[in-house]
C-alpha cells in the first residue's frame, strides 16, 4: 500500500478533490438524476422537449469542455513534489524557501514547445521545465527549459520564431517538427540562433526520459539578500539519474509505438515509487563581475561555462505524486517568470523582460479571465489579501464594504508591508541611465563562439549526431537558398561540421555568411559581422552528455527479455533478481499476450509481444536459454528486435543456449555483446555496460540498417 504524500499544497488541494465513490449522480446544481440514458421526448419515438433541463445541463458543460491550448508548450506532463534546501545561501538571498532546511511544495510541468497538445512526446524539440514553488511568501515560478540558451535575444522576435516553427499556416503541417522551410528560413536569417541550434540538433532535444534531463533557468536572474545586495544567478536542475537521450532513429520509431512515451514514463515512475529527483545548482556572479566575461551575462544565447563559474548544489527537488486530474492541475497550472518572491528579481535581459508581460497576458486569455490565481492548482498556500474583486468566475468572497486603498473604514487593511515596517517584495535597486532606444547592445553581437564551444565539447559520436540531425532537417527543406544560407552559418561555427553537412546536401560551404543573412543581421547590429573576443574556454566537459555522466546506476532502466514458450525459468529469474536489486526492470516480451509456459511447466502472464513492442522502448536486451530459442530461430521479429538494438548501440546479453540466435543475427560481436559462454561474470558485465547507456564505439561502424 502506497503511503499518501502530504505537503501544505496537497492539503490545500485536497479540499477541492471530489470523490464519486458510492455517490448519487446529480446535475451541476446537485439535483439527483433519475435516468442518465434518455432525453425527455414527446412520446417514446417523438422529438425531444425543450424543457429537458437535465440534458441541457449535461450538454452545455460538454460543449464548453475545451479551452485554448498553450500557444507554445501545449503538450506537457506534470507532477507534485517537494523542494528541500540543503545549503546556507542566506548571504545571497532572503527568499524564505531558499533558506537552509526549508521544505517547499512544488508542482512541476515538463513540455515540448512546438507541437500541439496531442502531438508526440519524442519530437526533436526543446523541453520546458517549469517549477512552481508554493512558498510561505507566495508563489515563485522558475520557468525554464532543458537547454540553457535560447534561439533569440530580444522578446520582439518571439512570435516570429514561433510562427516559423509551428506547422505552416496555409496547410498546418508538419506537426511538432522543425524540419521544414519556414523554420530554417527564419533561423538562417537570424545568426544569433546558432548556439541554440547546436543544442537542438544534438540528442539533448530527444531525451530518454523527462526524469533524465537537466533544467535551466536560462536567463541570468538576481538573488537579493536582506540588506538589498544583489548577486547574479543562473539556475540549474541536475537529474540524479544522469542526462540521457535516445537516438533520432529511435525517437521517430517511439513516436509511432508510443507517442506518450515520456508522459507514461513519468507517471509510471511516480506510481512505482521511483520518485524522480533533481539537485538545484546555482552559478553565482557578483555584481562587480557583471562585465568580466567575453560574453554578456544578460544575453540569453550565452551560457556561463561551468568550468568558469562552478555550479554549487544547494537543494533537491523530489517529484512524488501524480496529479489527481490532468485538466484541473497540469492543464490549468499557470507559470510566469514574473511571479517572484522577496529575495529574487529579474535582470535587464531583454528576453526575460519580454516574458514578464506575456505569461500573465496569455493566462488571462487561456484560463478565461483574471481569476485564474484562484484555481486550486494556482492558489498560493498563504491566503491572498487584496482589493481585487469581481471578474469572470470569481471564487473568493471578499468581505466588507472596503475594496480600495488607502482606506480608514477597514483600518487601512489590507495594508502594504511598508506601513508596518514588514518585508514585502521590493525590486532590486539598480541605477538606470540611458537614452530610450530600440537597439541591441553590441555586447550581444558574437553569435558563433559559444556555438563552437558546444560543438567542440562533444565526443565524436555526439558530433556525428549533430551532423546527422542538421542533414535530416535541412534535407526536408525544399528551398535550396535556405539550405545554402544555413550551411554558410555552420561554416562560421566549424569548418568540418559545415563540410560534412554540406556533403549530405550536395553543398560546397561558403566561407562567408550569405548576403541576406548579413543584411538582416545588420538591421539589428549595424556593421555586422564583427571581430569577436577570445573565449575563456574552448571546450567544456559539462556540455557533453557522454563526458559528464557519472554512469553509476541502472535505476529504472527497462531491460527487454526476449522469450517464447519453453524458456528456461532460471535463465529468466536469476538475471531478473539481479537487475531488480540494482533498481532496473525486467520485461518479458513473447510471441503472444496471456500465458507464457516456462520449461518447468510453470506459467507467467505476458503483457508485451513482438507485435506491440520494439527495441526502441528498452535500454538493453537479453535473450535467455531454453526451448524458446528454437521458436525464436524462425521468428523474423526477434531478429529485427536485436539487430535494431545493436544498431542503436545498446548492450545485448545472450544466455548459453541462445547463442545460435546471435550467429543468425546481423550483430558483430564487440564489448557490448555479452555472452554467458565467454564471460564468467557476464551478468555483472552486462549491468556495468548498461550503466554506460550506450556502446558508443559501435556508432562509428554504422553497419546494420535499422
Ligand atoms: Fe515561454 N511562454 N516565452 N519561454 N515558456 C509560454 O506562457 C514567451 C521562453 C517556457 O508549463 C507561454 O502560459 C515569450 C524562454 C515554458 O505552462 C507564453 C518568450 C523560456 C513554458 C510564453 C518566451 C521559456 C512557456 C505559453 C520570449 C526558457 C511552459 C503558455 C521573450 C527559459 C509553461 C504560457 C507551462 C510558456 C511566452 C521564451 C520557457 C506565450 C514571449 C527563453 C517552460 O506566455
Amino acid at each position: 500500500m502506497k503511503k499518501p504524500v502530504k505537503t501544505p499544497k496537497l492539503d490545500l488541494l485536497q479540499k477541492s478533490v471530489i470523490d464519486n465513490t458510492d455517490k448519487l449522480l446529480t446535475t451541476n446544481d446537485g439535483v439527483p438524476i433519475y435516468d442518465n440514458n434518455n432525453t425527455l421526448k414527446a412520446g417514446e419515438r417523438g422529438a425531444s422537449l425543450q424543457q429537458d433541463h437535465i440534458y441541457f445541463d449535461k450538454l452545455m458543460h460538454f460543449d464548453r469542455e475545451r479551452i485554448p491550448e498553450r500557444v507554445v508548450h501545449a503538450r506537457g506532463s506534470g507532477a507534485h513534489g517537494v523542494f528541500e534546501m540543503k545549503e546556507d545561501i542566506s548571504k545571497y538571498t532572503c527568499a524564505k524557501f531558499l533558506q537552509k532546511g526549508a521544505k517547499t511544495s512544488v508542482f512541476t510541468r515538463f513540455s515540448t514547445v512546438a507541437g500541439f497538445k496531442g502531438s508526440t512526446d519524442l519530437a526533436r524539440d526543446v523541453r520546458g521545465f517549469s517549477v512552481k514553488f508554493y512558498t510561505e511568501d507566495g508563489n515563485y515560478d522558475l520557468v525554464g527549459n532543458n537547454i540553457p540558451v535560447f534561439f533569440i535575444q530580444d522578446a520582439m522576435n518571439f512570435p516570429d520564431l514561433i510562427h516559423s516553427v509551428k506547422p505552416e499556416p496555409n496547410n498546418e503541417f508538419p506537426q511538432a517538427a522543425s524540419a521544414h522551410d519556414t523554420f530554417w528560413d527564419f533561423i538562417s536569417l537570424m545568426p544569433e540562433s546558432a548556439h541554440m541550434i547546436m543544442w537542438v540538433m544534438s540528442d539533448r532535444a530527444i531525451p530518454r526520459s523527462l526524469r533524465m534531463m537537466e533544467g535551466f533557468g536560462v536567463h541570468t536572474f538576481k538573488l537579493v539578500n536582506e540588506s538589498g545586495k544583489g548577486t547574479f544567478v543562473k539556475f540549474h536542475w541536475k537529474p540524479k539519474l544522469g542526462v540521457h537521450s535516445v537516438a533520432w532513429n529511435e525517437a521517430q520509431k517511439i513516436s509511432g509505438f508510443n507517442s506518450d512515451f515520456h508522459r507514461q514514463d513519468l507517471w509510471d515512475a511516480i506510481e512505482n515509487g521511483d520518485f524522480p529527483q533533481w539537485d538545484l545548482g546555482l552559478q553565482l556572479i557578483s555584481e562587480e563581475d557583471e562585465h568580466k566575461y567575453s560574453f554578456d551575462i544578460l544575453d540569453a544565447t550565452k551560457l556561463i561555462p561551468e568550468e568558469l563559474v562552478p555550479v554549487q548544489i544547494v537543494g533537491t527537488m523530489t517529484l512524488n505524486k501524480n496529479p489527481e486530474n490532468f485538466f484541473a492541475e497540469t492543464e490549468q497550472v499557470a507559470f510566469d517568470p514574473g511571479r517572484l518572491v522577496p529575495g529574487i528579481d529579474v535582470t535587464d535581459d531583454p528576453l526575460l523582460q519580454g516574458r514578464v508581460f506575456s505569461y500573465m497576458d496569455t493566462q488571462n486569455y487561456r484560463l478565461g479571465g483574471a481569476n485564474f490565481h484562484e484555481l486550486p492548482i494556482n492558489r498560493s498556500i498563504n491566503q491572498k489579501h487584496n482589493n481585487q474583486k469581481d471578474g469572470n468566475s470569481r471564487i473568493d468572497i471578499l468581505k466588507g464594504n472596503v475594496s480600495y486603498f488607502p482606506n480608514s473604514q477597514a483600518d487601512g487593511c489590507p495594508y502594504h508591508a511598508m506601513l508596518k515596517g514588514e518585508v514585502g517584495f521590493t525590486s532590486h535597486k539598480q541605477k538606470v541611465d540611458g537614452e530610450k532606444v530600440r537597439q541591441r547592445s553590441l555586447s550581444f553581437a558574437d553569435h558563433f563562439t559559444q556555438a563552437r564551444l558546444f560543438f567542440n565539447s562533444q565526443t565524436e559520436p555526439e558530433k556525428q549526431h549533430i551532423i546527422d540531425a542538421l542533414s535530416f532537417e535541412l534535407s526536408k527543406v525544399n528551398d535550396p537558398k535556405i539550405r545554402n544560407r544555413e550551411v554558410a552559418i555552420l561554416h562560421q561555427i566549424d569548418k568540418v561540421l559545415a563540410q560534412k553537412v554540406g556533403e549530405n546536401l550536395n553543398i560546397e560551404p561558403s566561407n562567408t555568411l550569405d548576403p541576406l543573412t548579413i543584411k538582416f543581421a545588420q538591421q539589428i547590429f549595424p556593421g555586422y559581422p564583427f571581430k569577436t573576443a577570445k573565449p575563456e574556454k574552448e571546450t567544456s566537459q559539462a556540455l557533453s552528455m557522454v563526458k559528464s555522466n557519472k554512469n553509476d546506476s541502472i535505476k529504472t532502466r527497462k531491460i527487454a527479455f526476449l522469450v517464447a514458450d519453453g524458456v528456461d525459468k532460471h535463465s529468466v529469474t536469476n538475471l531478473t533478481k539481479l537487475l531488480e536489486s540494482e533498481g532496473a526492470e525486467a520485461i518479458l516480451i513473447s510471441t503472444k499476450v496471456g500465458e507464457l509456459k516456462f520449461s518447468d511447466g510453470t506459467k507467467t502472464n505476458i503483457q508485451h509481444t513482438y507485435l506491440t513492442d520494439t527495441s526502441v522502448l528498452y535500454d538493453a536486451v537479453y535473450t535467455p536459454s531454453g526451448k524458446s530459442v528454437k521458436i525464436l530461430l524462425d521468428h523474423p521479429d526477434y531478429y529485427e528486435f536485436v539487430n535494431e538494438a545493436y544498431r542503436h548501440c545498446k548492450v545485448l546479453a545472450f544466455a548459453k543456449e541462445s547463442e545460435s540466435l546471435l550467429e543468425k543475427s546481423l550483430i558483430k560481436e564487440d564489448k557490448g555483446v555479452v555472452s554467458e559462454s565467454k564471460n564468467k561474470s557476464w551478468e555483472h558485465t552486462f549491468i556495468d555496460l548498461i550503466k554506460l547507456h550506450r556502446v558508443w564505439d559501435r556508432e562509428i561502424l554504422r553497419k546494420i540498417p535499422s
